[in-house]
């Protein structure tokens, strides 16, 4: 990886970055999005079933596979020129100097001016990355061999609880990206954990998340990661209040106990200590890393003690190939690209207002959940980086369960509602525990599923079946469904990495087109606000007066009458 300065030709960064938006026009005046549009309607009637038939290769070619990562894009109702157009109108946004300008550490997150720089956490030793004047690369490998050292004497035993016994238990505290990561993280590599170690995840401020996470553990035995980048967050930091009581509760509320049971994930020295953990146990990263961007940083610690240091560093590697594919690749055979691409041609032109991804992986299950915070957040933006409002659609909503469990619920309206869901499929060549016939059962459904919805079922068909002439349109299955393959021989840490990493850039290219700020999350801030300003005229004795408007004024009324307070 070439090294580029945080700073260039002595410019600041914000000045390069107006410079650079100076040069592109408007995404609807783009020349490529005009011609794609006039493109839409010659071929908004295609359907799927005649593009098959016209091109017998069509399953083969329109296919892009990268380290072992396969995808099959041919069922999105594309053609050749569809693709040539979108490539067009990533070269017209700039998406390749964009790319460029997030992995040589410029400020591209420019509504809080900070670098995007989670590809450093995966960069090799010898790979510099410069910010503000500095390589945050060795940075990034001394916190990876702190979490190493750390994991390793937890693993062993070595580390003991504050009553000399063994820790068994590891409770992650924390909330958003300091949550969504590790929980999919441990579910998906589960195969690879220690099973004599239980972990838990608390992150909800419903006391209820934590009294049933702690219900069943011994506080001798447990260790509570409080995982928060700013370390204020009201969420966690409750639930952080409540551990420390439990613990203090159960080991006889000698205070020195917590130093052996807490540790803390963060960017915030400060707080960490007025909590009362050592900093020494603290394990850090940097402004530069998003909250949904994280589980490979220090935030992923309940990963790694999970499955183990070396196992960590094939989730990094994995997503490091995935990186340099991104960085590297040609657009038309780069695999975050082409998925980027087809969901702003999916969102924009065909009018699909989600996308549902389907894991054909029960070890992915909390995957979809991942996604919807790092597709959403991330591109859930309504204005341009200069502030102004977009007149076109940008991130859609992200939703799914594994299969084959969705098929028997929501899959009905994918193929026969009125509205146009476009689907990822995910699935794999091996299972990790196979099963007697249940894989190829499995797989039988994924390549069903996609397969049915492209093609669907005409009356002609429906009628030779000799269905009654009444039902035969409740019968049809129109197809035309759009819909992503990708596959990969087997779930293993390192797939992981490249299949995040994958949507992670997806994202990216998706944010570029559409000329979005994907790396801030004001919506999110806003809610850390707004509840704080409520819960005291909850807690206190008597009712302040109330100053909302007459809905929410009356609603805190009734609230406080049914608990009790009034
Ligand atoms: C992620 C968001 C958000 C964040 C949580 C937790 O990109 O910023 O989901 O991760 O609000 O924040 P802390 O880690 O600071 O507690």
């Amino acid at each position: 990886m070439k090294t580029r300065p945080g700073t260039t030709h002595g410019r600041p960064e914000s000045d390069r970055i107006s410079t650079m938006k100076k040069k592109l026009k408007p995404l609807t005046q783009r020349p490529a999005w005009k011609a794609l549009a006039a493109h839409y309607q010659s071929i908004k009637k295609l359907h799927l079933r005649k593009l098959f038939a016209d091109d017998p290769k069509r399953g083969e070619r329109l296919t892009a596979s990268t380290s072992g990562l396969f995808l099959d894009y041919s069922k999105n109702r594309i053609t050749d020129k569809t693709l040539q157009l979108l490539v067009k109108l990533a070269n017209e946004s700039g998406l390749r100097a964009r790319i460029d300008a997030m992995f040589s550490g410029e400020k591209i997150n420019i509504t809080e001016n900070r670098a995007v720089l989670h590809v450093a956490l995966r960069a090799p030793k010898n790979a510099p990355i410069i910010v503000d004047g500095k390589n945050v690369v060795p940075d990034v490998h001394a916190v990876l061999t702190k979490l190493s050292g750390f994991a390793q004497r937890v693993r062993s035993g070595e580390w003991k609880g504050f009553t000399g016994k063994r820790i068994k238990n590891i409770v992650n505290v924390g909330i958003g990206g300091s949550d969504l990561g590790p929980v999919m993280a441990y579910e998906a590599l589960r195969h690879y954990s220690d099973r004599s170690l239980t972990f838990r995840f608390v992150s909800n401020v419903d006391g209820i998340d934590f009294v049933e996470a702690t219900q069943d553990l011994d506080p001798a035995e447990t260790l509570f990661i409080i995982s928060s980048k700013t370390f204020t967050t009201l969420e966690t930091m409750t639930n952080a209040d409540s551990a420390r009581a439990w613990l203090l509760k159960g080991l006889g509320g000698d205070v020195k106990a917590v130093a052996k049971h807490f540790v803390a994930v963060s960017t915030n020295a400060e707080k960490v200590s007025a909590f009362g953990i050592d900093t020494a146990n603290m394990f850090g990263f940097w402004d530069w890393v998003g909250g949904r961007y994280s589980m490979d940083s220090a935030i992923g610690l309940s990963t790694m003690l999970a499955i183990g240091p070396d196992n960590f560093h094939a989730l990094l590697a994995g997503f490091h190939e995935m990186d340099e594919h991104f960085r590297t690749t040609p657009f038309e055979k780069n695999l975050p690209v082409l998925l980027g691409l087809l969901t702003i041609w999916n969102t924009d032109f065909l009018g699909a207002e989600t996308v549902a991804v389907l894991p054909y992986e029960q070890y992915l299950k909390r995957f979809p959940a991942y996604l919807q915070q790092l597709t959403m957040e991330s591109n859930g933006k309504h204005v341009t980086l200069d502030g102004k409002k977009v007149n076109y659609q940008t991130g859609p909503v992200y939703w799914g369960e594994p299969g084959t469990n969705g098929q028997h619920s929501f899959y009905q309206l994918i193929h026969q509602g009125t509205r146009l869901i476009p689907c990822d499929f995910i699935a794999f060549g091996q299972a990790l525990t196979p099963l007697g016939r249940h894989h190829d059962i499995l797989m039988a459904n994924v390549f069903a599923q996609a397969e049915a919805l492209a093609f669907g079922k005409t009356a002609q068909e429906v009628k030779a079946e000799g269905t009654a002439a009444a039902l035969v349109p409740h019968r049809v299955f129109e197809g035309n469904r759009p819909s992503n393959t990708i596959l990969a021989r087997k779930l293993t840490p390192e797939v992981l990495g490249k299949l995040v990493a994958l949507y992670e850039h997806s994202v990216f290219t998706q944010g570029i087109i559409w000329n979005i700020d994907s790396f801030d999350q004001w919506g999110v801030e806003l809610g850390k606000v707004l509840a704080q300003r409520i819960v005291p005229e909850l807690e206190s004795p008597a009712c302040p007066p109330l100053k909302h408007d007459s809905s929410t004024n009356h609603l805190i009324h009734h609230y406080r009458n049914l608990k009790g307070n009034l």
